[in-house]
């Protein structure tokens, strides 16, 4: 009875003397949701599609010339973790950029994907994870899969096909993990497709009694998909630890990311999925690092999953084979002056942890590494003809597979006898 009048009190209380609904009211009773944002600086511009005549072309609207931002002082890091991390993105780059010149002396089989200007995001989140965790990288993740464990030498002969590559030459690129020391997932080219397998293995995980942190990534092109959400929302009921970085460097090809959804930020996806988000400026490694670190502790306590925009910019084209001439080029300007690495290095040299000769013997030390293994890849040998089929099939004793539930049970009913003699021949 005292329900029902409560309900009586509500319900006049949402309605004005005309009997219409109360917008006022309608509105206070209206949920609102707070979305954490780690950035020092919000870029303002868009991007607005313009057509003269046949030609299609693209121009920023908005203000470009704000300062650029400082790195936010880590919550978590020290002094050798922010060293290590800027060792490796480090790596990331000159590793592409050694990639870059060997296509252009013909030794890549096929084209080769950059990470330029996204190497904190690559780098500063698998640096989260803990060696018996799990990665599933994208193509552009390089530097994920060198904080793995994954040598420069694997990546370069990889891309070259070698018989000693991670593929031993079956694939030309970064598709290749290791599921048995580097619990590194292969990128799948479809896009979203990583997510419910990394959710599958934080399953996986738990069935076997451990909480543990999964990580992937999705770019703004991809996060559409519909397997996106359906892996995300797998992990959200499940309380699944997965980390999924939306990578949203602002192109999806050739096709900018006003062009590819509404909502002003991608980790407002979050909320219609009911799990946490955070944004974050791709470009600043402490951030990345603080945010991943936060998400991974809390799919190890076993709360479940967690959003994190990384806004960036892609900059180069998708490959090597596309000059990117789309793109209008005060945005290059604008994001090369918020260039990951330079940014880093200088509040590494700022805050003492890093001295000028210091610096110098780190830069040598990533030269010679690259050196050595761009030597040994390209001196390698590519696989034997006779090695295509290898590895495909599974060959006697190749690898002993055990029947889950039993072997099949012997037929009890007799085969049918072939309707036509030929078949009878063809079976023989
Ligand atoms: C389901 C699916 N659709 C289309 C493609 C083709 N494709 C490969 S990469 C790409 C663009 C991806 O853009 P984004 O997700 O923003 O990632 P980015 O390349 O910027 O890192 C597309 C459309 C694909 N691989 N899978
Ligand atoms: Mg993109």
């Amino acid at each position: 009875m005292a329900r029902k009048n409560n309900n009586h009190k509500r319900n006049s209380a949402r309605r004005g003397s005309n009997g219409r609904r109360d917008l006022q009211s309608t509105f206070a009773s209206q949920r609102t949701y707070t979305i954490l944002d780690y950035r020092l600086e919000k870029p303002n511009f868009t991007l607005r599609q313009v057509r003269i005549g046949d030609e299609v072309k693209y121009e920023v609207e908005g203000d470009l010339s704000a300062p650029v931002p400082p790195i936010r002082e880590s919550k978590y890091l020290d002094r050798k973790q922010s060293l290590e991390i800027y060792r490796w993105m480090l790596l990331n780059r000159k590793m592409e950029t050694a990639l870059e010149n060997l296509y252009k002396q013909g030794k890549v089989v096929g084209g080769v994907y950059f990470g330029l200007g996204q190497e904190a995001c690559s780098c500063a989140s698998a640096y989260a994870l803990k060696p018996d965790e799990w990665l599933g990288p994208m193509i552009r993740n390089q530097g994920s899969l060198l904080v793995r464990g994954f040598s420069p030498r694997d990546i370069m002969m990889q891309y070259m096909a070698k018989a000693g590559s991670p593929t031993k030459g079956r694939d030309a690129s970064s598709h290749f993990g290791d599921i048995r020391q580097h619990n590194v997932v292969a990128p799948i080219s479809t896009l979203g497709d990583l997510i419910p397998v990394l959710a599958g293995v934080a399953l996986g995980a738990r069935l076997q009694g451990r909480s543990i942190a999964v990580m992937t990534y999705i770019g703004d092109g991809g996060q559409s998909t519909g397997v996106t959400y359906e892996g995300l929302n797998f992990a959200a009921v499940q309380n699944l630890g997965l980390v999924l970085f939306v990578e949203n460097n602002l192109w999806g090809y050739s096709t900018p990311a006003d062009m590819q959804f509404r909502v002003k930020d991608l980790a407002e996806r979050a909320i219609a999925y009911g799990i946490p988000s955070v944004i974050i400026d791709g470009t600043d490694a402490c951030q990345v690092y603080d945010a991943a670190h936060e998400a991974c502790e809390r799919a190890r306590r076993g709360e479940g999953p967690t959003l994190i925009e990384a806004k960036m910019m892609r900059m180069k084209g998708h490959a090597i084979h596309d000059a990117a001439e789309y793109v209008p080029k005060p945005l290059f300007e604008y994001w090369r002056k918020r260039d990951p690495i330079a940014r880093f290095e200088n509040y590494l040299v700022n805050k003492k942890w890093l001295t000028a000769a210091e610096n110098r013997e780190l830069i040598a030390d990533v030269d010679q590494q690259l050196e050595t293994d761009r030597e040994y890849a390209v001196n390698s040998p590519l696989p034997t003809p006779e090695s295509a089929a290898g590895g495909t099939y599974c060959g006697e004793g190749c690898h002993e597979i055990k029947p889950k539930y039993g072997t099949p049970k012997a037929r009890r009913t007799p085969r049918p006898k072939p309707a036509r003699e030929e078949a009878e021949v063809h079976l023989k």
